[in-house]
């Protein structure tokens, strides 16, 4: 099979046909208002609170700042426990509130904090949890929350791979003590860049909208060292768009995951994720785990990398690897995260993925190629 004039991507961002977004940001001429909590803004808080069952929730600029600033609007000290397989964000979000991450291992089916290794982390000094919804995997939010409320955490889950998941037909955003979501281009809901908290306590709203604009509260009052993680206009009328399209987007990644299921369950050496049957899924992400398979995850990566087609290492290396925490942790400390990092691979997931090229996908790692291995 030779390499592909048009490459395939992990990912390829949503959008909403072209005249309907043109239409709605017609209006933003017209009005010369572009940001600040414009109606845009106002509109897509109002239709994401139905849409996520949530009272509380605020935008941001991106799901880095929602999730760095809801930190903060919590108060936490000392030390923080959080997973080491995530995106770089989760943990800077901690450190850059000053506070220590303590990793806890994850678990090896489904790859979200293993709640069973968690209580023994907690010292006098930890204020909080905050775990991950790793590709759209729900942690056990029930023995989360019973330990954290135990213990008197807060618990704050980053969610920047869940938007839209239920438990039991309860919106995620309904768990712990807040929820942050991510409308990156590259998430099934996006607003170009954007993101979302959602909290229970209502007492923290004027908190959290004040840190993300400088800790105005009005114009003669500054009550706080905010910063400015103010959405948009043009971002929040992507999402008012494609807000409207989200569920049929979903639907057409579900077609795509059960091809690949189809193609690579039940084959010796290949693992897929678990599917609970008690939540919704979105099918945000496509991670194979190769343990034993006859091909290595690099050795598939290489091989695909050959065709044209272009997966992810999510998340290699481990948060706990990176040159920046080195001096910090130790990847030995959390030996699942440690080894599903070496064999995970993300395969191309988007709503629009032609199902030809997933049999491709799944061809070039069930079958042995051509390709001379190491020569990518
Ligand atoms: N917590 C978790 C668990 C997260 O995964 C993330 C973000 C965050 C927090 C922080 O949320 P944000 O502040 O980002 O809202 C990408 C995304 O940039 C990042 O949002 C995401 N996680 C992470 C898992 O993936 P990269 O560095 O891998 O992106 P990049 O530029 O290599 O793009 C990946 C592929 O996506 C490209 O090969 C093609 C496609 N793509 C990319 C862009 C930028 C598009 O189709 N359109 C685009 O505009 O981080």
């Amino acid at each position: 099979m030779g390499r592909r004039n048009e490459p395939i991507r992990v990912t390829r961002s949503s959008m909403p046909p072209f005249a309907e977004y043109a239409e709605m940001i017609r209006e933003l001429w017209e009005s010369h208002w572009l940001t600040n909590m414009g109606d845009f803004h106002q509109k897509l808080e109002k239709e994401l609170k139905e849409y996520l069952q949530t009272r509380n929730l605020s935008l941001f600029v991106n799901g880095h700042l929602a999730l760095e600033m809801a930190i903060q609007a919590f108060d936490l000290t000392g030390e923080v426990i959080t997973t080491p397989f995530t995106f770089a964000s989760t943990t800077h979000a901690i450190v850059r509130n000053g506070l220590t991450p303590v990793f806890c291992d994850i678990r090896a089916d489904d790859y979200t904090l293993d709640f069973e290794k968690l209580e023994s982390l907690i010292t006098e000094r930890t204020s909080a949890i905050i775990p991950v919804h790793v590709y759209g995997n729900l942690c056990n939010v029930e023995e989360i929350e019973a330990i954290a409320k135990r213990h008197q955490l807060k618990v704050i889950y980053d969610g920047a791979h869940a938007f839209g998941e239920c438990l039991d037909q309860k919106g995620v955003a309904s768990f712990g003590d807040a929820c942050m979501f991510s409308f990156h281009a590259t998430k099934v809901f996006n607003t170009i860049e954007g993101g979302a908290v959602a909290y229970q306590d209502p007492e923290l709203a004027c908190k959290i909208n004040g840190l993300k604009n400088f800790g105005i509260l009005d114009e003669e009052t500054v009550a706080m060292v905010g910063g400015n993680g103010k959405m948009n206009e043009f971002q929040a009328a992507m999402g008012l768009c494609n807000l409207k399209h989200v569920q049929q987007e979903i639907e057409k990644r579900k077609q795509i995951y059960n091809r690949y299921k189809n193609r690579l369950s039940g084959i010796s050496g290949i693992r897929l994720c678990p599917e609970n049957p008690r939540v919704t899924k979105n099918y945000a992400y496509m991670p194979v785990v190769f343990e034993g398979y006859k091909k290595s995850r690099d050795q598939i990566f290489r091989e695909l990398e050959e065709q044209g087609i272009y997966p992810r290492k999510y998340f290699y290396p481990c948060v706990n690897a990176y040159q920046c925490y080195r001096d910090r942790f130790r990847p030995e400390d959390t030996p699942v995260a440690k080894r599903i990092s070496q064999e995970v691979l993300t395969l191309p997931m988007y709503a629009d993925l032609p199902l030809d090229v997933v049999d491709e996908i799944c061809d070039c790692i069930l079958h042995r190629t051509k390709s001379k291995l190491g020569q990518a």
